[in-house]
């Protein structure tokens, strides 16, 4: 029970993310916050970008530590003997679609996945929203972690250029 995964695509790392991986922190001795590579998406940001930003917002955080993984996310926690995974949780529909997959895991490889309620304050923010505003111009500064945003704002500008 002392290592907890917390798992995502992380296109980018925002607030509320930040939010579940800090509460994470406070609860288990070492959180692995795992970039999950999906070979058929294009991403804004790279796989390495996604590490760099988040070991950046996370890094007053001293027991988390960033990782990545390409497969089943099951076959990754065995070979880390970790067997919690924390997931947030920012609406019904949320948890309509984590439920499956946190009965699935449990029936792969007995992995326990704990939810946790985002804050209302980013109960709404997703990475997708996230990139659509910036790309329509819109500020999205409050949404996410400095770093995550300048390279987010330099990104945009740099496919406007
Ligand atoms: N506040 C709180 N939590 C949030 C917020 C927010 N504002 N935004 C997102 N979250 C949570 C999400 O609910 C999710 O739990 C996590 O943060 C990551 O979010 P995303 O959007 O970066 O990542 P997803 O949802 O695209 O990631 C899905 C996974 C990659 C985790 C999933 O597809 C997976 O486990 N893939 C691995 C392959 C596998 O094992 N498949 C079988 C599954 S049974």
């Amino acid at each position: 029970m002392s290592i907890a995964l917390c798992p995502g695509s992380f296109d980018p790392f925002t607030l509320g993310h930040r939010f579940v991986v800090e509460r994470a922190a406070a609860r288990f001795a070492e959180v692995i916050v795992t970039v999950v590579v999906n070979p058929n998406k294009q991403g804004m940001f790279s796989v390495d970008e996604r590490i760099d930003l988040i070991a950046t917002a996370c890094a007053d955080l001293p027991n988390v530590r960033v990782d990545r993984w390409r497969g089943l996310l099951v076959d990754y926690m065995r070979n880390e003997g970790v067997t919690t995974m924390v997931k947030g949780l920012r609406s019904s529909t949320d948890f309509e679609y984590e439920v499956p997959m946190a009965q699935m895991n449990r029936e792969l490889a007995d992995v326990e996945t704990l939810f946790l309620w985002t804050d209302p304050r980013y109960a709404h923010v997703s990475s997708s929203l996230v990139k659509e505003v910036a790309k329509l111009g819109g500020d999205v500064e409050p949404f996410l972690p400095p770093a995550v945003y300048r390279a987010v704002m330099a990104k945009v500008n740099g496919e406007m250029s």
